[in-house]
């Protein structure tokens, strides 16, 4: 049944047809190049000499062409991350591309790529950050013009723009510069010159942050956003925009932007931490498949070309999406399964509305996917799924948002018959497609861990699975040694794991794990917390972490460990833990326990949005049977403690 007039009558906010075309997208990525690919830093301080850009090979087709494989359908780079750093010759700053030895500062980032997404049929976006440390306008009344000239380059110089991103951290601190962006002046020059871009900001107008950096949406997620509550960089917001806000008064929708590797710029210390295929999949149904587009970052590296292990994950995971969704298994006839979006079913009421759809033969499948009309609002609260096996209706599925797409992973089922029940909605439910498919199974992979005593430890959630691992780096086979207990590994080196089934006919991915020296002979010696949850801060579970007491107590909070043997270090590592991360920091060795000398001091650069371990370098080796780790601020104003998931060392 086509929809009535009068169910197709908007509710609450509604997308812009831009937001409608842009939602369609989906799927595209994001390139973190710049002077912090030479440096391997995540934020520069922009005083680094531009003459560090110097990639060798520099590929935009490359770029373009690997994310055209993987199914993405648009390339957003940073033109100007926080080290102010341009990627064009921007006539308004003396930190560009002209200034380095690239093409003997004859080259131009945005225009090879820019070219090169119009050659291979992808859309080109722009990230500029409007903080930013090099410029001396910066802090100053002059700044926003400043700003907006650039801008203005950007967006008159390259073609079409489909995305600005604007960024809003600032990591000046409390003593640092102040900006009060003009955020209107702004979003005014982008749509000047291109008025259908979609404008990211943690609060839109175009579209909005997910409140993470992990790229996983809220289960309820609606693009409706009270826009003038809120302004990029507030903090605080995080859950709100995770799910959106069901009356919002306006249609912001969710983008979820993450990064491939842990970090956003290339590292060679990452090259073997690219996310594994399970992860990838995951990050897809927490975006896609909730409502959320999803912007995956896929850092270029020293060479200026997209690195082998990132393009190959990227075309395992187009491979399974490709396999999983060729074949909609519900596909009939109705306007709710006829596969075309511009045709939907009208729910006869808004509460308890049932579409039923019955195949001619029984379907069995693990995904199910439904879309509402998006143009008319969105509008489900609440909705359940049943499957008719065995004679009778089954309940499968009970969720609350749906939105332009809802995928829903589910254990498989045979069915004859389904039924989808709209419990809930603002309004008559407009479903364009229910589709249901049938996901080939994932061989998991080899998960390594290693024990506080220093042995290693190989699982896999497949439970045939046969896990072969090297210690010396090279390549797992079949031939390869077979896990059957843990292994001694306390010195560290480079474990690599595969899981194997059918007789080694079938493998997973290569899995890689780098390990420093363990913290078997680890004991703290001092914290200014009970020595029981200190000791959680080097018991090699992540799930532990040492605490400070909130009472009271304020920063700066500390840690003493005795190594148990005199190590030469290169560095320290730090996880931080969900609840109290540690933002800035000194790092102390000792021969005795006594005698303090101070090897670093500094902050972690966008520890706040991605918490993920920090590896910091010393200026020169040390020599230390004691460390101290000081927490000087935290992440968070309000909070007054500081967490360790894990505190390590660097000797290799
Ligand atoms: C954050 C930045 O601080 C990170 O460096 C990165 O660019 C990420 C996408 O946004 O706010």
């Amino acid at each position: 049944m086509l929809g009535s007039a009068k169910a197709q009558t908007h509710v609450g906010a509604i997308p812009s047809k831009a937001q409608l075309a842009w939602q369609q997208m989906e799927y595209y990525m994001f390139i973190h190049f710049g002077v912090n690919t030479f440096t391997d830093k995540e934020w520069g301080h922009g005083d680094e000499d531009p003459k560090v850009f110097n990639p060798t090979q520099l590929d935009a087709r490359q770029w373009a062409r690997t994310a055209k494989a993987a199914g993405m359908k648009g390339i957003i780079i940073t033109a100007k991350h926080h080290d102010g750093f341009c990627l064009w010759p921007s006539a308004y700053s003396k930190h560009t591309v002209r200034e380095s030895n690239w093409k003997n500062g004859k080259g131009d980032v945005l225009a090879e790529l820019s070219a090169a997404c119009k050659a291979y049929g992808l859309k080109f976006g722009v990230y500029l950050s409007p903080w930013d440390r090099n410029h001396p306008d910066y802090g100053t009344e002059k700044y926003n013009q400043t700003f907006v000239n650039t801008l203005t380059e950007v967006h008159t110089k390259y073609g079409d723009v489909f995305e600005q991103w604007f960024d809003g951290a600032n990591g000046e601190g409390p003593n640092g510069k102040k900006q009060v962006y003009d955020w209107n002046l702004f979003n005014g020059t982008v749509y000047k010159y291109h008025p259908n871009a979609i404008i990211f900001s943690d609060a839109g107008p175009g579209c909005r942050w997910i409140g993470n950096e992990r790229g996983i949406a809220g289960t309820t997620m609606w693009s409706g956003l009270n826009r003038d509550e809120f302004r990029p960089g507030m903090g605080g917001i995080e859950k709100i925009l995770n799910e959106g806000q069901e009356n919002g008064t306006h249609w912001v929708p969710g983008e979820a932007d993450v990064s491939i590797r842990p970090g956003w710029f290339y590292s060679p210390a990452t090259d073997d931490k690219v996310k594994s295929l399970a992860e990838l999949l995951d990050i897809y149904y927490g975006s896609v498949g909730r409502n959320a587009n999803l912007l995956l970052n896929v850092p270029v590296d020293r060479r200026g070309l997209i690195p082998k292990n990132d393009s190959l994950r990227l075309m395992e995971l187009r491979k399974q999406l490709d396999a999983t969704f060729k074949n909609n298994l519900a596909l009939g006839n109705t306007a709710a399964n006829d596969g075309k979006t511009t045709t939907f079913w009208t729910a006869p009421t808004a509460q308890h509305a049932v579409l039923e759809l019955a195949f001619k033969k029984p379907v069995t499948f693990n995904r199910f996917q439904v879309q509402e009309a998006i143009a008319y609002g969105q509008r489900v609260r609440k909705f359940k799924v049943e499957a008719f096996e065995n004679g009778a209706y089954k309940e499968i599925a009970n969720e609350t948002t749906i939105g332009y797409k809802r995928i829903l992973r589910l254990p498989a089922v045979t069915a004859s018959k389904l039924r989808l029940t709209i419990i809930d909605a603002k309004a008559p439910a407009l479903i364009t497609e229910v589709a249901l498919f049938k996901a080939p199974e994932l061989l998991a992979d080899a998960e390594i861990n290693r024990n506080k005593q220093g042995e290693v430890i190989l699982t896999s959630a497949s439970e045939d699975a046969e896990l072969r691992y090297t210690l010396d780096g090279s390549e797992p086979t079949y031939k390869s040694p077979r896990y059957t207990a843990p292994v001694a590994f306390a010195a560290g080196g480079v474990v690599k794991a595969k899981a194997f089934v059918d007789k080694g006919k079938r493998a997973g991915a290569t899995i890689t794990a780098k390990y420093d020296v363990s913290p078997a002979k680890w004991r703290v010696t001092y914290a200014d917390t009970a020595r029981q949850r200190a000791e959680m801060a080097i018991d090699v579970n992540l799930h532990t972490s040492r605490s400070t007491p909130g009472s009271g107590r304020t920063f700066p909070h500390e840690i003493q460990v005795d190594l148990g043997e005199t190590l030469q270090l290169k560095g320290f590592t730090y996880i931080p833990a969900g609840n109290g991360v540690i933002e800035e920091y000194a790092f102390y060795t000792s021969a005795d326990g006594k005698n303090w000398e101070l090897q670093q001091q500094g902050t972690f650069a966008n520890i706040r949005n991605n918490p993920v371990r920090q590896d910091v370098l010393l200026p020169k080796t040390a020599g230390a049977r004691y460390i101290r780790f000081v927490a000087l601020r935290g992440a968070n104003e309000q909070q007054p403690w500081a967490a360790i998931a894990e505190l390590g060392v660097i000797t290799k």
